[in-house]
């Protein structure tokens, strides 16, 4: 490994991290850890002597390759690196390290340019689930550059058009795992879902909180963060998610009314460090909250009707849009976002 390893650096939505070829990592999942923590420069809470940015959202890691499966172009497992532990888990998606999945499948070779725009089927590992993402391809190489902007990115840039098929029970088998839409822990109304992302909702007022506070402000609050984590703990074994002390999932979600004319307004913990924006997944779990027929979520969300939704998921740096498909029973069929990517650096990387 002295010489390197082949890596490509990317934003892919409001994260950023390595996208690796899986034939450029170890096979052995301990060895392929532990040569991750190297390069992020994990544990440390500044990643000083390594490439992550002393954040979770900084600190990932995708590992792509080839598909054997039927219809699908590649299969993608999401890492999350932990900053300050010696932690690499694979227990979670993410929807925005995603948006740089398919321009780095382009570039590597395994899925050959079709036009001006690029359709790949991917599939999550992680969760065993499907994206459909659609990546701008003129004069038949990927461009970075466009007109397109996400909230939690300065500037503009080439999108990427990503849909979720069926994400309901993606890790923990059920939308709601424990057949409820609310449940109490540790005193709080929770609602416990995964439409993609395993995440617990609480209402921002049960915490004595107005709900659009600075997430540093919130980060600071260690009462608060107590709290929040003596739930995680018993909401990760009701979800089926087991001990969950060294899982980055469930996320923490915090809503109250929307401030800005949009469905809801979140403060997502994810789960030990207050999100400046909102996961992908994470935000589609909290739309799907938001449609339920009770919950934290369903009683202050406001929404339209119809079986095709917009719903506009408010966060710290603006918003984020998703477009949910209903069935005639009012299940999420499928949800589509737009995100963005860049390539910052490809080159070898040292562990
Ligand atoms: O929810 C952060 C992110 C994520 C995950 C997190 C994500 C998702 O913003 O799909 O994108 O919740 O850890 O990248």
């Amino acid at each position: 490994m002295s010489d390197g390893i082949r890596a490509m650096w990317m934003r892919g939505g409001t994260s950023k991290g390595g996208y690796f070829l899986a034939s450029d990592l170890p096979a052995d999942p301990a060895q392929r850890d532990a040569i991750l923590l190297r390069i992020m420069g994990s544990p440390d809470p500044r990643q000083i002597d390594g490439m992550g940015g002393a954040d979770p959202l900084t600190s990932k890691v995708a590992v792509v390759r080839r598909s054997d499966r039927a219809g699908v172009d590649v299969d993608y497992l999401f890492l999350q690196v932990f900053v300050d532990r010696a932690v690499v888990t694979d227990a979670q998606n993410c929807g925005n390290i995603l948006a740089g999945v398919g321009p780095f499948a382009i570039e590597r070779g395994l899925v050959a340019v079709q036009g001006d725009q690029t359709r790949l089927r991917i599939f999550m590992q992680n969760t065993g689930q499907l994206a459909d993402v659609t990546v701008q391809t003129p004069a038949g190489r990927v461009t970075y550059a466009g007109d397109s902007a996400i909230d939690g990115v300065p500037g503009h840039a080439a999108p990427v058009e990503i849909v979720f098929q069926e994400t309901a029970g993606s890790s923990c088998g059920a939308l709601l795992p424990t057949g409820r839409a609310v449940d109490w822990v540790e005193g709080i109304a929770c609602t416990l879902i995964d439409d993609g992302m395993p995440s617990v909702i609480m209402a921002a007022a049960d915490f004595g909180l107005v709900g659009d506070e600075d997430p540093a402000e919130l980060d600071a609050m260690t009462d608060l963060k107590t709290r929040i984590e003596a739930i995680r703990l018993k909401a990760g074994p009701m979800m089926n998610l087991g001990d969950v002390a060294a899982k980055s999932v469930p996320k923490m979600v915090l809503v109250s009314a929307a401030r800005h004319g949009g469905t809801i307004m979140t403060r997502s913990f994810i789960p030990h460090v207050c999100h400046k924006a909102i996961g992908v997944l994470g935000a589609v779990s909290v739309g799907t909250a938001c449609l339920l027929p009770e919950g934290p979520a369903a009683h202050i969300a406001q929404q339209g009707a119809g079986r095709e939704r917009r719903l506009s998921i408010e966060h710290p740096t603006g918003e984020f849009t998703v477009l949910v498909r209903l069935d005639p029973e009012g299940a999420v069929l499928s949800a589509g976002v737009l995100r963005t990517a860049r390539k910052l650096a490809d080159g070898v990387v040292f562990a």
